[in-house]
């Protein structure tokens, strides 16, 4: 599939979706997310994948946000398709076995911050900014930010963020504990490969059912939490890299992890 809005490559078992509108500060329109919707679709349907990148065309921004002159054009009706769509996009993405990595180049606003705080976590570069500007066009947000923001870094400061619009810095993010790194724009993509490819290199049952015991024991009590994960832990069991990891530390090589459930 050809795309137009995004660019879409796969390299060693890593894919990186770049957003590619930088006239428009890669601003989300209906194009763009009907393109990141499938891409998401081949990624979550393609074994060779390890780990998925999110990143934005240009210096100088990841997602300005929703395309604002799409938003101008909305009514009740039609705001509720696109943020019910907007945020079945964004719940494909949360729900990927794979890990996935925000690598916020620039401004991260509205569907920005969205989309970036439903991977599993966030580098920036040092000229990042995040934020929820959607109150200053008399709206709020709409692709999941009343809710994962405060999940990611408390009520009263997420409130703070939405009620104000305004944005911050890398970083501010940092200190938030919304982005796990900070580093000068022309490393963020080495530090984020770098990372990916640890990760790529890892057991994909193990990830997997490490990333769905975090995401499903966030939302739910202790006691379940802790019941979900001997679920996933027993889980691990059921792929050969349980047998390879425990057999390379005993024999003193490296654990050479081929996935999948025996
Ligand atoms: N939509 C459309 N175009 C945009 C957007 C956007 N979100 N952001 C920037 N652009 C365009 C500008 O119009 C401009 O285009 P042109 O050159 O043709 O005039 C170009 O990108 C460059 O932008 P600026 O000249 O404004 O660049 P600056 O460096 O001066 O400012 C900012 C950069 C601060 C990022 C500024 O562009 C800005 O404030 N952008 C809007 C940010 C924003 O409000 N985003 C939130 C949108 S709402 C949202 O995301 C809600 C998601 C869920 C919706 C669900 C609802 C149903």
């Amino acid at each position: 599939m050809a795309y137009e809005n995004i660019v879409y490559e796969v390299k060693e078992g890593i894919a990186t979706i770049t957003f590619n509108r930088p006239k428009a500060l890669n601003a989300l329109n209906g194009p763009l997310l009907a393109e990141l919707s499938l891409a998401l679709d081949a990624i979550a349907t393609d074994e060779n994948i390890r780990v998925l990148v999110l990143t934005g065309a240009g210096d100088k921004s990841f997602v300005a946000g929703a395309d604002i002159s799409e938003l101008a054009t909305f009514d009740s009706l039609k705001a509720k398709s696109f943020a019910r769509s907007g945020h079945n996009i964004i719940n494909k993405l949360q729900i990927l076995s794979i890990t996935a990595i925000a690598a916020v180049n620039g401004f991260a606003l509205g569907g920005g911050t969205e989309i970036a705080i439903a991977c599993d976590f966030i580098y920036a570069s040092e000229n990042a900014k995040f934020g929820q500007p959607e109150i200053n066009l008399g709206v709020i947000p709409g692709f999941g930010g009343t809710q994962r923001l405060p999940r990611l870094i408390g009520t009263s400061m997420a409130k703070e963020l939405i009620f104000t619009g305004k944005m911050i810095s890398a970083e501010e993010a940092l200190q938030l504990g919304l982005v796990n790194k900070v580093v000068p724009q022309d490393r963020l993509m080495e530090e984020v490969m770098k990372t990916a490819a640890i990760i790529a290199s890892k057991g994909k049952v193990s990830l997997r059912e490490a990333k769905q015991a975090v995401n499903k024991g966030m939302n739910v009590d202790l006691a379940t939490g802790c019941g979900i994960e001997i679920d996933a832990f027993a889980l691990c069991y059921a792929s050969p890299d349980a047998k390879e990891g425990t057999s390379a530390f005993l024999e003193k090589r490296k654990a050479e992890f081929k996935g999948g459930l025996k």
